[in-house]
């Protein structure tokens, strides 16, 4: 059986208040194409669908019209799983409906486990298929309850040791079910460690420390499907423990590594995986230089593909002046790029020797501006302790997505 294994789409992200639209677009055309070609019979998306829990209706849209596409193609179900942008709800409400298409979607993990523990049968014969465990983005809520007095590191080993169990459980329950020997694979959005975070990631599960290794997940599993960082990775040396990455580049720090689809078969037990790229529908590019040095280089660009690049320009002149901004957007209209973000060169001090009017606000991340803070405290709480609160009122702001 064929498997295709993506996540992280974020269908309505704004990229700098540009919608994405027509990248994701060209993106499902590609992916359908190729769900054709490989004769793939099981798509799994491990979480992040949409960008957020409200998502535009143009980014509803395109979900369900990739859905129809999907099932007309006759050969391919789909399991569907919540990250931590996506509402749980939002995305099941239509879950019933969806089933009647073989396509499965799973919010939240229920008591039961019964919505998420899977049998995927194969249409060749004598190909037992898989079991599936479809595990989403486990919420901190859904893992433990809070403890009165209980310290931040009990709290955040709680966490990690319910996110453990929860595998443990679905592991032996789906081994129980699994009669024929069939391969088993489960899904899951998460940080696991050895794994790198870009600019558009957040930490989740309370900081790193939360997260699990690859170690920690059972070893019944023949391959887990992650989601949640955006470039296609392994965790901690493990072939069969991945990350498929977005299929887009989600910030400008992304623009370095391809962005691909996974693909895993199971045929005869064995399990076979090959990475295909996901094309560049859009350039996205960072340069840098002084105004004239960025003038000459975007006069240089030959962009090849179907859409108007999207430059992020950096100067290392020492300050923004208004004559050279407008001289940048002028050039940059007559040579047909948009210019999304202009800043001036980071220094490479660390946050506590920079002044505060060196970086704007938006270039900060919440984490700096807190441990900035922090360093003119020196009340008697620890500052440990003060930065796991944080840790964790930010990790529970992104759960509710309320941004
Ligand atoms: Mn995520």
């Amino acid at each position: 059986m064929k498997i295709l294994h993506t996540s992280d789409w974020h269908l309505g992200q704004r990229f700098y208040d540009q919608e994405r639209h027509q990248e994701h677009a060209l993106f499902l055309d590609f992916l359908l194409q190729t769900l054709k070609q490989e004769k793939i019979e099981l798509l799994l998306i491990c979480g992040d669908i949409f960008d957020n829990a409200n998502p535009s209706r143009q980014a509803e849209r395109l979900y369900y019209d990739f859905l129809l596409r999907l099932s007309s193609l006759g050969h391919c179900q789909a399991v569907i799983v919540a990250g931590n942008h996506d509402s749980a709800s939002h995305l099941e409400a239509p879950q019933r409906l969806l089933k009647a298409f073989n396509i499965h979607v799973v919010g939240a993990l229920s008591d039961d486990h019964d919505d998420a523990l899977l049998q995927i049968k194969s249409k060749t014969p004598q190909d037992p298929g898989i079991w599936l465990a479809a595990v989403p983005y486990l919420r901190d809520r859904d893992l433990r309850r809070a403890v009165a007095g209980e310290r931040f590191d009990e709290m955040e080993q709680r966490t990690k040791q319910g996110i453990i169990q929860s595998y443990a459980t679905l592991a032996s329950e789906l081994q129980q079910r699994n009669h024929d020997n069939a391969p088993m694979l489960a899904t899951g959005h998460l940080t696991a460690i050895g794994s790198s975070l870009s600019d558009s990631e957040r930490h989740i599960h309370i900081g790193t420390l939360g997260s699990i290794s690859a170690a920690q997940f059972p070893t019944a599993f023949d391959y887990i499907a992650l989601g949640h960082l955006h470039r296609p990775q392994k965790v901690g040396g493990c072939e069969t423990i991945r990350y498929s990455g977005s299929p887009l580049p989600l910030s400008f720090s992304e623009i370095k590594h391809d962005k691909s689809l996974r693909i895993i078969s199971t045929e005869q037990g064995k399990i076979e995986q090959q990475s295909i790229t996901i094309p560049r529908f859009r350039c996205l590019l960072t340069l840098k230089g002084s105004a004239t040095e960025l003038q000459q280089q975007i006069e240089a660009l030959t962009a090849k593909e179907q859409l108007t690049p999207w430059l992020e320009l950096v100067l290392t002149d020492s300050e923004l002046a208004a004559n050279d901004l407008k001289m940048l957007h002028e050039c940059a209209k007559t040579c047909q790029v948009e210019i999304l973000k202009i800043g001036l060169a980071r220094q490479d001090a660390p946050i506590t020797h920079l002044k505060e009017s060196d970086r704007s606000i938006e270039e900060l991340q919440p984490e700096e501006v807190f441990q900035h803070r922090l360093e003119h405290y020196q009340g008697r709480i620890s500052h440990e302790t003060l930065r796991g609160c944080f840790q964790q009122l930010l990790n529970r702001l992104h759960e509710e997505e309320t941004l």
